[in-house]
């Protein structure tokens, strides 16, 4: 789809295409159209993965909407015509549903990922993991603010630090956000970007796709509730966020765990939250967790599970297959359809019970 809220995109795309390579045409009944051929119909462009005349697209036996081929390629949709034939079937087959129907990839992203939690002392701190995905370096803005929760013990005077995700190497730390090099583009970024208080952390760096780790804790070895936030800033990479998760300690009431997340574009996206059971080792884990997902006004609880296997759709939770199926029968999970927009996603015991749990958000279409 071209049709997007973003308008740099669409240009940038649309030139792109006409550019370099032929303007697709308007499907047209009469035309034999061959393997690699675009065409435009309705409100979408298709690319040919079979020769075919008269067969009007969407007709996933013939065509492939350019955006899902751009996706399933982790590539920008103007380099799929310029790929061969056989790279694009073979990674469009890879999208496959268990029903055999090829799956929609949403072109919408998840842009910001936040998680409100505790941080502990040791191996208990909080510490978020997010992965980049695609072919282009991504843009992205991390923080760690002290909380600005109510009724909670803040961790004041935070410090972060991004590592690689085997922790072999730490790529970037800061303690105090006004100290970085280019302290002017996160205040260039505003809005809540930039963070509330001085002796928060921040950092604003250009990541390779890829998978890394964001450890949150105190500065002087103090604890309490922090915000941890990943977000993409980047207008023109075609590389996005797609997964972020949160280890983080889980209190009762107030000082619950709650991940944050937004949702750009125009069409839905398919999502996949998880509330596992801490699994690191000398820590005390949140058993038996439980997860609500609220609109952010937190007016409406949209989704609530305890125990994902009693989700109707637990086969598309196991077919999700990997590290997506959760670790154990008490740990709460959804696959659910959300639109564009800011969503919250609170984690806690589900008998008032605390200790430390992973939250994660994947967009898994
Ligand atoms: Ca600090
Ligand atoms: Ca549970």
């Amino acid at each position: 789809m071209f049709l997007t809220k973003n308008a740099l995109p669409i240009v940038f795309v649309f030139f792109s295409i006409t550019n370099l390579y032929a303007q697709p045409t308007s499907w047209n009944s009469a035309t034999p159209y061959n393997i690699g051929d675009l065409v435009v119909s309705g409100e979408s462009t298709y690319i040919a993965i079979s020769e075919n005349s008269n067969e009007e697209p969407p007709n996933a036996t013939y065509w492939t909407d350019l955006s899902v081929a751009a996706s399933a390629l982790g590539v920008p949709e103007e380099t799929v015509p310029t790929l061969d034939t056989t790279t694009i079937l073979d990674s469009l087959s890879a999208l496959e549903s268990p029903d055999g129907n090829p799956t929609s990839v949403s072109s919408s992203k998840i842009i910001n990922i936040s998680t409100n939690g505790y941080s502990e002392a040791g191996a208990q701190k909080m510490s978020a993991g997010f992965i980049i995905s695609g072919t282009e370096n991504l843009k992205v803005y991390i923080k760690a603010e002290k909380s600005q929760e109510s009724g909670i013990t803040p961790l004041t005077n935070p410090k972060l630090q991004v590592w690689n995700i085997s922790r072999t190497s730490m790529l970037y730390e800061n303690d105090n956000w006004g100290t970085n090099s280019n302290v002017s583009d996160i205040n260039a970024l505003g809005g809540s970007y930039p963070p509330i208080e001085s002796t928060d952390a921040a950092v604003l760096v250009t990541l390779a796709p890829g998978a890394y780790l964001v450890d949150v804790f105190g500065a002087a070895g103090n604890t309490g509730k922090a915000l941890v936030a990943v977000n993409n800033v980047d207008s023109t990479s075609s590389s996005q966020l797609i997964n972020i998760s949160t280890n983080g300690y889980a209190y009762t009431g107030a000082q619950k765990m709650s991940a944050g997340f937004i949702i750009s574009g125009t069409e839905d996206v398919k999502v996949y939250i998880k509330a596992e059971k801490s699994q690191e080792a000398g820590i005390t884990p949140l058993t038996n967790p439980k997860l609500q997902i609220w609109n952010i006004s937190r007016t409406s609880m949209l989704y609530e599970n305890d125990n994902w296997g009693t989700n109707s759709n637990v086969s598309e939770i196991n077919a999700l297959g990997g590290s997506y199926p959760p670790i154990e029968a008490t740990d709460a999970a959804v696959l659910v359809t959300l639109s564009p927009g800011a969503y919250l996603a609170d984690v806690f015991g589900a008998s008032g019970n605390v200790g430390k749990a992973l939250v994660a958000i994947n967009k898994v279409n």
